[in-house]
């Protein structure tokens, strides 16, 4: 990996950290990520404890809870900057098994509530909803991750698409934030 590469990925980890530290106190908490799948649910226009903003709080806390366990810390947390550093780094250098197997849920949890037509993956129409919601993102912008991300060029995304595409970004390969 080049030095640049690194350098964004490690200023990606930054900000995702104080996005998701919720409540500001400047460690994570489980409520941090729970707060976090609850204002992703209100902006798709669900309740987050319905089913699939539950379903994506329960992923947000699974995500929560194996960063905490590389990072050494008790399930509860709390995880400071240099530990979330660490162990989220940790999570994308590593094998493309356990990346999937802690972020899987959550990819799944952004399909269940993009997929308004319940055919189980994201049409460009769904994923638009979707950055408009999380990123602020207009049609065009919309369109153009829309492209790039549906990497077979079916029309849909599925959830393994979802998943390249958060790697991808966190190195510094794609300008689209998909968590948020
Ligand atoms: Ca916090
Ligand atoms: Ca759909
Ligand atoms: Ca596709």
């Amino acid at each position: 990996m080049t030095m640049v590469a690194d350098n964004t990925a490690q200023a990606r980890l930054s900000k995702r950290f104080e996005k998701w530290d919720k409540d500001g106190n400047g460690v994570l908490e489980p409520s941090d990520f729970v707060a976090e799948a609850a204002e992703i649910a209100a902006a798709l226009g669900q309740a987050p404890d319905s089913p699939r903003g539950a379903a994506l709080r329960d992923a947000f806390q699974s995500m929560f809870e194996a960063l905490a366990d590389r990072a050494g810390v008790s399930p509860q947390g709390p995880l400071n900057r240099d530990q979330f550093h660490a162990a989220a780094g940790e999570l994308f250098q590593g094998g493309e098994a356990a990346f999937n197997t802690v972020l899987g849920p959550v990819a799944k949890g952004i399909i269940g509530l993009c997929d308004r037509n319940d055919d189980g993956v994201i049409d460009a129409s769904e994923f638009a909803g979707w950055l408009r919601a999380v990123a602020g993102l207009d049609e065009a912008a919309a369109a153009e991750a829309f492209r790039q991300i549906d990497a077979d060029g079916n029309g849909t995304l599925s959830e393994d698409e979802l998943l390249a595409a958060i790697r991808e970004f966190h190195f510094g390969r794609l300008e689209f934030e998909l968590l948020g």
